[in-house]
């Protein structure tokens, strides 16, 4: 199968190579794409080097599967150049995940919306993607009426800028700017652009992805996103309030249950869920749960994910995935 990987010299593009090697994904023929000022650079795929080409020639090639992560402005150009050639694209921008043509696909969640008509997929945001993977199951069997969800985000959300801003402050060394404020030994309530509302972009999305991946306008979403100077994955302190009640040891079942979640509470030998332990791994880490006795019907859990890995790359190819399994390309 002819892959392109569109913003291949990207952190997430990096890491969208690297899961469809290890996953063995049947890749006949890589096009890595980028901008033109990346035309001709080379890349590693499959321990062989493969040179970076542009979008144009990209496109001509007429590749079964893109995978985007090129920023919004790229995909809204070019996702339906490739959708026009036959190319069944994934997007890993925001560009496509509000529009009611485009499925937005968490595949452990809402796979089975997926036809063959589908050519241009949104991939979820990483801090939606992760909270959804808990809340999906629980609202099944709970109906979920409102989530209160605080975000403690890596930095490598906003970009390898913002990394070597973080690597310059660690050593004392002036450099480029990422943030207008220092990363190292603070938290910046920032992530994304501020909107009308006084919220972030970045808040807004864990708003309107879930309803729409949950299929569910009722499900009320308020939320806080914080960065802060951590590179393995995104945190979570979620609170959750169902129209019904619940039993503790049976909320811990059903996520252990889920496939894709791993829960790791058990804190008699302080077992919970950190970004370190969970850099590099696909699953989402749940833990911290327990009853919050301040409302009825309502409990506090810590949810964990490599936010390149389920919250970008992986989730991406699992959607290619679940494709190529099921005859939609
Ligand atoms: C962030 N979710 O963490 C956004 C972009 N990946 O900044």
């Amino acid at each position: 199968m002819k892959v392109a990987v569109v913003g291949a010299t990207g952190m997430v593009g990096q890491v969208m190579l690297k899961v469809l090697a290890e996953r063995n994904f049947p890749v006949t023929e890589l096009i890595p794409v980028a901008s033109e000022r990346s035309v001709g650079t080379k890349i590693e795929f499959r321990d062989k080097e493969f040179e970076v080409i542009g979008l144009e020639d990209a496109v001509a090639k007429k590749p079964e599967i893109a995978l985007f992560s090129a920023g919004g402005e790229t995909s809204l150009e070019w996702a339906p150049k490739f959708a026009a050639a036959g190319t069944t694209v994934i997007d890993n921008s925001s560009a496509w995940r509000m529009n009611p043509e485009n499925k937005l696909i968490v595949p452990e969640i809402n796979a089975s919306e997926l036809t063959s008509e589908d050519k241009i997929i949104a991939n979820p945001n990483c801090s939606t993607i992760q909270m959804v993977m808990a809340l999906s199951p629980l609202h099944k069997k709970y109906n979920i009426k409102r989530v209160v969800v605080s975000t403690y985000q890596s930095i490598t959300g906003t970009g390898v800028k913002a990394v070597e801003q973080l690597e310059n402050e660690y050593a004392g060394k002036q450099g480029e700017m990422a943030y207008p404020y220092p990363i190292h030994r603070n938290a910046i309530p920032h992530c994304d652009v501020f909107e009308e509302n006084g919220y972030t972009k970045e808040e807004m999305k864990l708003t309107n992805e879930t309803k729409k991946i949950l299929q569910d306008d009722s499900v009320a979403v308020t939320a806080t996103a914080i960065r802060i100077p951590v590179v393995g994955g995104h945190s979570e302190s979620v609170n959750i309030t169902f129209e019904n009640d619940f039993e503790i040891n049976e909320v811990r079942r059903i996520l252990s249950d889920f496939p894709g979640i791993k829960v790791q509470d058990n804190l008699d030998v302080n077992t919970y869920p950190m970004p370190i332990y969970a850099e590099g791994k696909d699953d989402v880490f749940v833990g911290r749960i327990r009853r919050d006795n301040s409302q009825a019907n309502s409990l506090n859990m810590w949810i964990v994910a490599d936010n390149l890995r389920k919250g970008a790359a992986t989730n991406a190819v699992q959607i290619a995935e679940y494709l190529v399994e099921n005859k939609l390309v």
